[in-house]
């Protein structure tokens, strides 16, 4: 069997989509694959090397931080401070932005805004954990970039993707052109493409959400919840129920499967939960080039204004139809 093709083999392929790059995305994405490999060979025997459990910190959001949060921030900082292409880095652990300045990067045309290890509570359980990153261009033309380069809706990413710490460990990502899973092969220490132009299917039966909430969720949510757990032939209710509690395995579920994932609003989190610069966006963004639905229950995510680094915005995102159908029972019960 011919050996598939890897991800820098494809990187380099897909330059020519876009004619006025000079190879600076194609460098970037490279470097996020091999901190992602590094990450994953930390994941993989944290159980064995003390990088389980908290850190004995907290970060922005005041969660505390597990030992490999703060490990795989590290590593993401120095990839992609060495590899140059990259001014700043807006990371789920630093309440600031981090100026990546060395010489090289004062030039430089990109910013990354990162999750680098999403669902990090599940660390310690053995349960998939994931990356979240985001590529935005810079927007400033002359001195250093800033916050506001930062602060670009969801609409302006260039790429975005995810990397799950899985059964196997996948690379998923999207320039704007359909989207593409590689896996990683740990024989050769390669990712691999295995999952060209992925889609996720229009509908699906399973829901995903923390039901253990209910009593905190509102009426439109609720009442969702409901529809989903009547029995209807037609529609193959009621629908199953599946959450991890790593926003990233739900979501490559739902790419696979179909399905919705829902966090929305709680008495405990008015706001909503997840964040919406390293989270939301790029979850969208791929969402949507695999055909998917992502809004707050209303507004498409990647057209919500970005007022600030941490920013929350509850969140309703997988199958189109799925959506479309809580948006209907959202709108229902304002
Ligand atoms: P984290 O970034 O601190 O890991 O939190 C994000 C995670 C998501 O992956 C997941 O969907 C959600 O938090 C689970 O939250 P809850 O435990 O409230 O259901
Ligand atoms: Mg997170």
């Amino acid at each position: 069997m011919a050996q598939a093709k890897t991800l820098g083999q494809f990187i380099i392929e897909k330059q020519a989509d876009f004619p006025y790059a000079k190879g600076e995305l194609s460098r970037l994405l490279r470097d996020i694959g091999i901190a992602a490999k590094i990450v994953n060979r930390e994941v993989n025997k944290a159980g064995l090397m003390d990088m389980q459990g908290e850190a004995g910190s907290t970060n922005i959001q005041g969660e505390s931080q597990q030992k490999l949060d703060i490990y795989a921030n590290e590593q993401f900082i120095t990839a992609l401070k060495s590899g140059g292409e990259c001014c700043i880095l807006a990371s789920e652990e630093n309440e600031e932005i981090v100026m990546l300045d060395t010489d090289v990067s004062l030039d430089a045309k990109y910013i990354v805004a990162i999750d680098p290890l999403d669902g990090s509570s599940n660390i310690d359980v053995n349960v998939s954990v994931g990356t979240i990153f985001s590529i935005y261009r810079r927007q400033s033309t002359s001195g250093r970039a800033t916050l506001a380069d930062v602060l670009q809706m969801g609409v302006n990413q260039v790429a975005a993707g995810y990397v799950i710490y899985g059964t196997s460990t996948m690379l998923v990502y999207t320039t704007g052109k359909g989207v593409n899973g590689f896996t990683l092969d740990p024989s050769i220490g390669e990712f691999c493409l295995s999952h060209p132009n992925m889609k996720i299917p229009k509908t699906g039966i399973i829901y995903s959400i923390n039901e253990g909430y209910y009593v905190h969720f509102p009426q439109g949510v609720k009442s969702y919840i409901k529809y989903c757990q009547v029995e209807d032939e037609a529609t193959h209710r009621p629908y199953s129920s599946r959450y991890v509690g790593s926003m990233i395995a739900d979501l490559h579920r739902s790419m696979i499967k179909g399905g919705i994932f829902i966090y929305p609003v709680t008495a405990a989190t008015p706001g909503g939960k997840l964040r919406l610069v390293y989270e939301c966006n790029p979850m969208s963004f791929v969402i949507e080039q695999a055909g998917g639905r992502a809004t707050d229950g209303k507004n498409r995510i990647m057209e919500l204004d970005v007022n600030s680094l941490h920013q929350r915005t509850p969140i309703f995102i997988g199958s189109e139809q799925m959506v479309l159908k809580a948006e209907e029972f959202m709108a229902e019960a304002v």
